[in-house]
């Protein structure tokens, strides 16, 4: 059987995929793409209109991309998967969701605003705006945090994206000074045994 490609750029939420494939024991294999780079990103835009990754293509032939699709379809492939948790579904579905509607698009944004804006002034802004936005909704989840792990003893896919985006802006240390919980988080996921190679290829 063909195991799950994963359309991957290093350093991106990629990585979130892949390591939900890894907890739940899914093989698969990786696609390194930069979607930055046209050629590759018309290639990624016939499977994704998006244009983003993560982008998988499953054994069937089928495309799956969203990361939160993957967390459910790795979960469902393996129901002992420790990414969904037994207790806990009002907080977790709450929490889990918020990441993916409402954290992950300041960097859609953001992080390219003279796509989505004109004039000096307003790129400007947008980009301080979301990333000022991001900043109030981590702290809202820093107060969340049971400890060790967001939920309390057990880890759980909202662990794995507070490991993964705690790399990116506003970055390590704007969470070590206002965040501590978040970055220890991030110490205990990518210091697992099961994850430790996704880390060094997206962030060593
Ligand atoms: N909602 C998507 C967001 C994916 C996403 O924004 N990926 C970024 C990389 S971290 C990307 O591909 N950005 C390029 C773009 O949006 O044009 C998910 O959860 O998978």
């Amino acid at each position: 059987m063909n195991s799950v490609t994963v359309w991957s750029t290093p350093g991106t939420g990629s990585s979130i995929a892949e390591c939900f494939l890894a907890l739940s024991g899914i093989p698969y294999a990786r696609e390194v793409i930069n979607y930055e780079d046209p050629a590759d990103l018309a290639r990624l835009t016939k499977l994704n209109p998006l244009g983003q990754v993560p982008t998988l293509v499953l054994p069937n032939g089928e495309v799956l991309t969203e990361t939160l699709a993957v967390m459910n379809w790795c979960q469902r492939q393996s129901p002992d998967s420790p990414l969904i948790p037994k207790n806990y579904y009002v907080r977790f579905q709450r929490w889990v969701t918020m990441i993916v509607a409402a954290i992950y698009p300041t960097w859609t944004y953001g992080d390219t605003p003279a796509k989505w804006v004109d004039g000096e002034s307003a790129i400007a802004r947008l980009r301080v705006t979301t990333d000022e936005h991001r900043k109030k909704l981590w702290l809202a989840y820093e107060e969340q945090i049971k400890g060790p792990f967001f939920l309390g003893q057990e880890m759980c896919a909202i662990d794995v994206y507070i490991a993964i985006m705690t790399n990116w802006r506003p970055r390590s240390e704007w969470f070590e000074q206002h965040a501590p919980k978040m970055i220890e988080i991030k110490k205990r996921v990518s210091s697992d045994t099961r994850l430790r190679e996704i880390f060094a290829f997206h962030f060593g």
